[in-house]
């Protein structure tokens, strides 16, 4: 049995430059891991604790250095010694040692960094790829074999990621899920790089936002979903039988004082107006999915939405869930919705943001695994996705470093399955 030999955590920089941690765990028997933690920009209130310096002489307050001091004085004493493939006792370790309901003491960024090396080190020790051996650790993706998930491509950054004039925050592309991994990608591409050709045409701006999408400066969400319809009616592809729409409204960051003020409309809406706004647009353009269609607290209109949209489109939880199990128990008795998001960074553990895929399988929700807007090179997601079974992931456009490497890892694995099962 190996076990951990060290733990290191150091500051390195996110995709919008902003620090973050990454910690780096070796066992006896010289296997190690390196984690890196990604960071939301429209980030849900009740999401576990992201740990600032808040020195504003650093990075504009931005620094990770109180909780990389975190990982190396305090948690690398407890995880030294200990036996990486228990995941859950580590974690609760972690739990305990925090001790606060929201992880703010040590942060939900140190505490997820070494949970997530863990898990890594963990597999590499068991002489598993990670998503084999979480898999094999929690069997949640049984009866079924090793399945790729359906790729969610942001093609239009909006909201808190583009360039200020779009209220909702993201406009998805989201391949038929018949196809394979790698066909849904390459679909991804070529709408992705029809939707600039569009934008040049246009001559509307086509430099990407914080996702890799565009952020064109337009006059009204509807008229962003019309030019991804303009660029799927360009391809060989047909919208509604090979790609379907999909949005992130992130109404959290839209709403001020229970109302909702979208450029697509003149007044300003209550949540049941704007609930009402979305069950007609999805009667035009037939979403597949709507993430986030109300604020975090709007429970009685997510409900009512969920009521009437509920049948035939996703209706995910993000800032709504936080991948807390709680919340997630609240919507289920609230039937607030029909899907949620995965994030491990808004709960801070491993093992935590596992028994939220367990819980909505078990309640025949819809699962997707999630990148953050602010993110890194790390491609944990991708094994995390697969070894879990989620039905889906959202990584961005299909273009930035930080969101390729997720894709690229997720072509890997079905490579690699194929070759395994041939
Ligand atoms: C979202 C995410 C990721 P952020 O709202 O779904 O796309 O954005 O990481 O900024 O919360
Ligand atoms: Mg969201």
């Amino acid at each position: 049995m190996a076990l951990v030999k060290s733990v290191y955590a150091r500051e390195i920089l996110d995709s919008r430059g902003n620090p973050t941690i990454e910690t780096t765990i070796w066992t006896d028997s010289d296997h190690g891991s390196v984690a890196s933690i990604p960071s939301g920009a429209s980030t849900g209130k009740f999401e576990a604790v992201e740990l600032r310096d808040n020195d504003i002489h650093r990075f504009g307050g931005m620094g990770v250095l109180k909780a990389v001091e975190n990982v190396n004085q305090i948690i690398s004493k407890y995880v030294i010694g200990q036996d990486p493939t228990k995941q859950n006792a580590i974690d609760q370790m972690l739990l305990d040692i925090d001790g606060t309901p929201n992880k703010s003491k040590l942060g939900a960024n140190a505490i997820l960094s070494v949970s997530q090396a863990i898990c890594e080190v963990g597999a590499a020790s068991s002489g598993l790829a990670t998503f084999e051996y979480l898999s094999q650790k929690y069997g949640l993706n049984k009866p079924s074999p090793l399945n790729l998930p359906t790729p969610i491509f942001n093609l239009i950054n909006g909201g808190k990621h583009g360039a200020g004039n779009l209220e909702f925050q993201e406009f998805h592309v989201i391949p038929s899920s018949r196809k394979t991994f790698s066909e849904g990608l390459s679909l991804g591409t070529d709408l992705y790089h029809l939707l600039k050709q569009v934008l040049i045409d246009k001559k509307a701006i086509h430099s990407v936002g914080d996702e890799g999408g565009y952020a064109p400066n337009l006059f009204s969400n509807t008229d962003a979903i019309e030019l991804l319809v303009e660029a799927i009616e360009g391809s060989q592809y047909k919208i509604n039988a090979d790609v379907f729409l999909g949005l992130d409204v992130a109404a959290s960051s839209i709403v001020k004082g229970g109302k909702y003020k979208i450029s697509d409309v003149k007044e300003a809406m209550d949540g049941k107006g704007l609930a009402d706004f979305l069950i007609d647009l999805n009667k035009k353009y037939n979403l597949l999915s709507i993430e986030d269609p109300l604020d975090q607290d709007d429970w009685e209109s997510w409900t009512y939405i969920n009521g009437d949209l509920g049948k035939q489109v996703m209706l995910v939880g993000d800032d709504l869930l936080v991948t807390n199990k709680t919340r997630l128990q609240e919507a289920i008795s609230k039937n607030a919705c029909n899907a949620v998001l995965v994030k491990p960074n808004q709960i801070g553990t491993i093992s935590e943001a596992v028994s939220v895929v367990k819980t909505a399988k078990l309640h025949g929700m819809s699962t997707i695994a999630s990148h953050r807007s602010g993110d890194t090179d790390e491609d944990f997601m991708a094994d995390f996705a697969v070894g879990v079974g989620t039905d889906f992931v959202k990584f961005g456009a299909p273009g930035r470093g930080e969101r390729v490497s997720k894709y690229n890892r997720l072509l890997f694995i079905e490579e690699y399955l194929k070759s395994k099962n041939a």
